[in-house]
């Protein structure tokens, strides 16, 4: 129907006659001309209607926002003064000759053409309409460049392409699965993968060597800004690579991909920083290295002060008493420092104890803090020492079970750095390895592995990692990016007596193991090779490339907060005969 799209049309085709097709973006009388905004999925071309073409200019009056048009008409130059810089067709526009009325368009929920805040539930509910608006169209068209290149990648590196099923049985990553009902096997169930990981593992025992999968994962746990029940995963194992040749392989990749899609050059080697240096220096395992602040361990210096607060932790072997220091956050106000006290208890903690660092010269009398009297002055000298406090400075303190402090810490340094704009440097990748394998459950105590129980421990003997399953690090290894975690994989058990260990150690019996996973558990008798991966979200590395606040924005239809479909209404109600052929019975009456 077209010969043009929108962004071929400039002055290389003054004079000719061309026809594009899209929708009315929008109309303006203006001197006795109808001036129309036609756009397509390349861009915009500004048509201009004559009255004195009465036909064309009869059907122009008629046009409303979003009539799907087919325009015929010759290029002209736009007179002086009316270039738009801003349109790649800014210089010429179009004279039109025949008009097309193709679809009209009932009046819109919301505008495309400007900018409008607009409820995200009537966004998500015309999502399709949501999409015309460029920004939207932009971060899609980046998502598909995104695909492209790794999907390039990898079949230049002899990457295979295998699909493996979505209905299929548990694959736990540490969320709660979503079920499936059958209908030819009653009251049984299938499971929506949480992650590829126990077949791209059985695709390793069959020598594939090298697999990849663009594929979709479903994890029913709270959502937040980054995080949706369905999301995208770029799927990778290999066989014979050891942790570092994967890293390397998967830098490479990394690299690249910045450089393709934002022209960035990623700073190589990435860092490799230990998660035990993560969480001491920054309370998290995926920091954000553009803050720079740092936390300070003092819970050596406070273990004979009489201030329990700080006292009981530090002499507690799961406590933790850190210090964070903010240079030149000695202006901060009271009521700003109480804000922070309150943010930092969502994390748990019960207080922010504080030193305002005013002239440190003056000792005791150049201070000024809450806590000052609970301290003998030498312990205030040496945390001063310790965390290189100068005047003007601030110095935050957290004191409690480490989890907390860290959390609590972790997430000021966090904020202070998004409040007052501290980033230094654009981007910061870095590798955290060296993950404990467990870790205990705050409610049952039990060990949790860190990652999936697939995960390799260090430890080449299952009986030593049973007699100090806490000691024992992982051969894990996560890609974090300006404090976000955009991939995490590691070294997989390929031995059976190990893999018997771990689920020994997270209290899952050899019945219930071989119920679960009977068929990991063959196949790592039948020959399995050595062999390890890596998993990246797609939708996160996206939001970064494409500097989308939220996850939702990167992805053509997706859920809320709730994990709900405004556009689907989706989950819904079913046909009592439907449940009835899958022998389900709803227990709940409804509300
Ligand atoms: P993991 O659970 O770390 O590893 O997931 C890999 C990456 O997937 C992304 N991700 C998510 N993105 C959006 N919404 C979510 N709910 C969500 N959950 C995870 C993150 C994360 O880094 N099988 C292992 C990988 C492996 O060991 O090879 C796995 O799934 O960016
Ligand atoms: P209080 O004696 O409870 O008034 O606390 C004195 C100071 O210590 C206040 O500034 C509190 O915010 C702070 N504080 C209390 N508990 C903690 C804690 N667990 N960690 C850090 N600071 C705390």
């Amino acid at each position: 129907m077209r010969s043009h799209y929108s962004d071929q049309i400039n002055k290389s085709l003054l004079e000719n006659s061309v026809s594009l097709c899209g929708w009315v973006h929008r109309r303006r009388n203006h001197g006795g001309l109808i001036f129309i905004d036609l756009r397509d999925n390349k861009g915009i071309v500004q048509v201009v209607c004559d009255p004195e073409n009465k036909t064309t200019f009869a059907l122009a009056e008629k046009l409303g926002r979003e009539f799907v048009v087919k325009i015929t008409g010759h290029v002209r130059a736009r007179p002086e003064g009316t270039v738009n810089s801003a349109l790649s067709s800014g210089e010429v526009e179009l004279i039109a000759d025949e008009i097309t009325i193709l679809n009209k368009s009932l009046p819109l929920p919301f505008n495309v053409d400007e900018y409008q805040e607009v409820g995200e539930e009537a966004r998500l509910r015309y999502r399709y309409i949501d999409l015309r608006r460029p920004e939207m169209a932009e971060r899609l068209k980046t998502r598909t460049q995104i695909t492209r290149y790794f999907r390039k990648f990898l079949d230049e590196h002899d990457f295979w392409d295998v699909e493996t099923p979505v209905l299929t049985k548990s694959t736990p990553e540490g969320a709660r699965d979503y079920l499936v009902p059958s209908r030819t096997h009653e009251g049984h169930f299938f499971a929506l993968p949480q992650s590829p990981q126990i077949f791209k593992q059985l695709l390793m025992v069959s020598g594939f060597d090298r697999y990849y999968q663009i594929v979709r994962c479903f994890r029913d746990e709270d959502l937040r800004a980054d995080r949706q029940p369905e999301f995208t995963q770029l799927d990778i194992e290999t066989s014979f690579l050891t942790e570092n040749e994967i890293q390397d392989l998967m830098e490479e990749m990394i690299h690249g991909l910045f450089k393709k899609i934002i022209n960035v050059d990623l700073p190589r080697p990435f860092l490799r920083m230990t998660y035990h240096e993560a969480v001491q220096r920054f309370g998290t395992d995926r920091p954000d290295l553009r803050i720079p602040l740092e936390l300070t361990e003092i819970s050596d210096l406070v273990k004979n002060v009489e201030f329990k607060v700080f006292k009981d932790p530090a002499n507690d072997p799961f406590g933790r008493v850190a210090a964070l220091r903010l240079p030149d956050g000695g202006k901060l106000t009271r009521k700003e420092i109480d804000d922070y006290t309150q943010y930092v208890s969502i994390f748990g903690a019960k207080g922010l104890a504080y030193i305002k660092v005013n002239e440190i010269e003056k000792g005791a009398d150049g201070l000024q803090s809450p806590i000052l009297k609970f301290f003998p002055p030498e312990v205030i000298q040496e945390i001063l020492k310790r965390v290189k406090a100068e005047n003007g400075d601030i110095i935050f303190f957290g004191a409690d079970k480490a989890k907390i402090v860290s959390e609590a810490l972790g997430a000021l340094r966090c904020k202070l750095g998004a409040d007052l704009n501290l980033y230094q440097g654009e981007w910061r990748p870095l590798w955290v390895v060296d993950f404990p394998m467990f870790e205990r459950d705050s409610g049952t105590g039990d060990w949790q592995p860190l990652h999936h129980p697939f995960t390799a421990p260090k430890e080449d003997d299952p009986q030593k990692l049973k007699n100090n399953p806490g000691d024992s690090l992982s051969r894990a290894y996560d890609l974090v990016v300006n404090g976000s975690e955009l991939g995490g994989g590691s070294i997989r058990i390929a031995n059976i007596d190990m893999q018997y260990a771990v689920f020994d150690i997270l209290n899952i019996n050899k019945e219930q193991a071989e119920a679960q996973f009977s068929h990991l558990l063959q196949a790592l008798q039948y020959g399995c090779p050595p062999h390890g991966g890596i998993a990246f979200g797609v939708d996160r590395i996206a939001m970064w490339l494409t500097g989308a606040q939220s996850i939702r924005d990167v992805i053509a239809f997706p859920k809320t907060q709730t994990a709900w479909c405004p556009l689907t209404d989706a989950p819904s109600e079913v046909a009592a005969v439907q449940l009835k052929e899958l022998g389900i019975k709803i227990a709940k009456e409804k509300k």
